[in-house]
């Protein structure tokens, strides 16, 4: 395989020393000797293939799009295109939260394959709450992460023609938005195809919860944001898969959802999964209550993550206002300090009750429709399992309907735990 490559071939663990060998920026990392390179594919994501490859020298990810749906099979295809924008995303993310997503060495267009930093000791963020594990300024990287990402891909921030190419760039990204459009916002709501769910433990809440008109009134509201509102570049799949871990780091992988969309699409997604592992917790647990702090922990990080966000994302307002809204020239400068800290106090309230609306969204489809979490599904016990998951449906129910009178995190966490302890009980 060189950069002039033209037909698209997926690789496999056989392959891949000889196509990938002719590329400098991977020997330069793993050495010439292709014989001493070892390839195992890792892919355990929906899409796409993953290989880490090994050398005495070093390792690399070779992440490599399919023509279709992984999960689903080839009868449902997928453009390879999703490559070059996950790959235009991350350079993009890269340059907005320095040190956050992996390094790229190597960009393939016809191969839609990306060579990537491997994060090592890392493991899957998702897989780490499973295990009851910590990581040390979480909710800090990510509050950060999501602030800088939004805010700098925004017309608050970006030069007005820069954002305007961005957003007909990510336009193109449409098969893997209408992915979302339908699997997130409209599936879970009816008895679509794809779905499944846990039966016959959840068939009732199931059948309460698609026939709920003001429920599924508000979801189309929800919706509709998310189709109309280009507020700005979306990493577009922000859950706790898409966030490797140690200890002591955190950085975000796979933006290939990329789309523009609104602020709280984001912020809703990450959030929303946190709560999901906060209520899967006593299904890992050794024993009843014996994952009692760790739901502490995690609903701290559901705290931290928007307090971090809300602060970051203020201080890029009072500094970094360069774009075409809200502008410095109509507020500041006329001495109207004031004006801008009250838009700014409008914009983040707004993006508050967004933010919740999607959470709630996503625990939904994440229960009722295609694509599930492995916080529930590696819950064995399916009774246990479906409590835990009723108490995240309770939750989502709630957080989309009341989401304008849900005015505080404390108001939501209070929620949150209520519900778990009368479903639980
Ligand atoms: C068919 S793709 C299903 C889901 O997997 C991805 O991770 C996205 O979350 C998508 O909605
Ligand atoms: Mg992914």
């Amino acid at each position: 395989m060189t950069d002039n490559d033209t037909t698209y071939e997926p690789l496999d663990t056989a392959s891949l020393p000889t196509r990938l060998g002719r590329i400098k920026a991977v020997t330069d990392r793993l050495g010439d000797d292709i014989s001493q390179w070892n390839a195992d594919e890792v892919g355990d994501g929906n899409l796409n293939l993953v290989f880490i490859v090994k050398s005495p020298k070093s390792s690399i990810i070779v992440k490599q799009a399919l023509p279709y749906v992984r999960l689903v099979g080839d009868s449902w295809p997928l453009p390879l295109t999703r490559a070059f924008f996950e790959y235009h995303a991350l350079i993009r993310q890269a340059d907005r939260d320095p040190g956050m997503v992996p390094e790229i060495y190597h960009f393939d267009e016809q191969q839609a394959l990306i060579v990537m930093e491997f994060l090592s000791p890392h493991i899957i963020l998702r897989q780490s709450l499973i295990k009851g594990d910590h990581t040390e300024g979480l909710a800090n990287a990510l509050g950060l992460f999501a602030a800088r990402t939004l805010f700098r891909g925004s017309d608050l921030s970006m030069d007005a023609m820069e954002r305007k190419a961005d957003l007909a760039l990510f336009a193109g990204n449409g098969e893997l938005c209408d992915i979302t459009e339908n699997l997130v916002f409209s599936d879970p709501y009816f008895d679509a195809e794809m779905n499944q769910h846990n039966t016959p433990q959840l068939d009732g809440i199931v059948a309460r919860l698609r026939a709920d008109i003001d429920l599924k009134v508000e979801v189309q509201h929800l919706k509709s944001k998310f189709c109309n509102n280009a507020e700005t570049m979306l990493h577009g799949d922000l859950h706790t898969g898409s966030v490797m871990v140690t200890g002591d780091d955190a950085r975000v992988i796979d933006p290939e959802f990329v789309t523009y969309g609104p602020i709280g699409f984001d912020v809703g997604m990450m959030l929303s999964n946190f709560l999901m592992a906060f209520y899967a917790q006593p299904g890992h647990a050794d024993k009843p209550g014996g994952r009692d702090d760790y739901q502490d922990w995690i609903l701290g990080l559901v705290n931290d993550i928007w307090a971090t966000f809300a602060a970051e994302f203020s201080r890029l307002w009072r500094t970094e206002r360069t774009g075409i809204l809200y502008q410095k020239t109509l507020y500041e400068d006329q001495g109207h300090a004031i004006a801008s800290e009250q838009a700014l106090g409008q914009r983040l309230n707004a993006i508050w009750q967004d933010t919740l609306g999607f959470a709630g969204v996503e625990m939904h489809r994440r229960i009722l429709g295609l694509a599930h979490n492995a916080d529930f599904e590696t819950i064995t016990d399916e009774d246990l399992r479906a409590t835990c998951e009723t108490g995240a449906l309770e939750l989502g129910r709630q957080l989309i309907i009341n989401r304008k009178q849900l005015s505080t995190m404390n108001a939501v966490l209070d929620l949150a735990r209520t519900i778990q302890q009368e479903t639980q009980a």
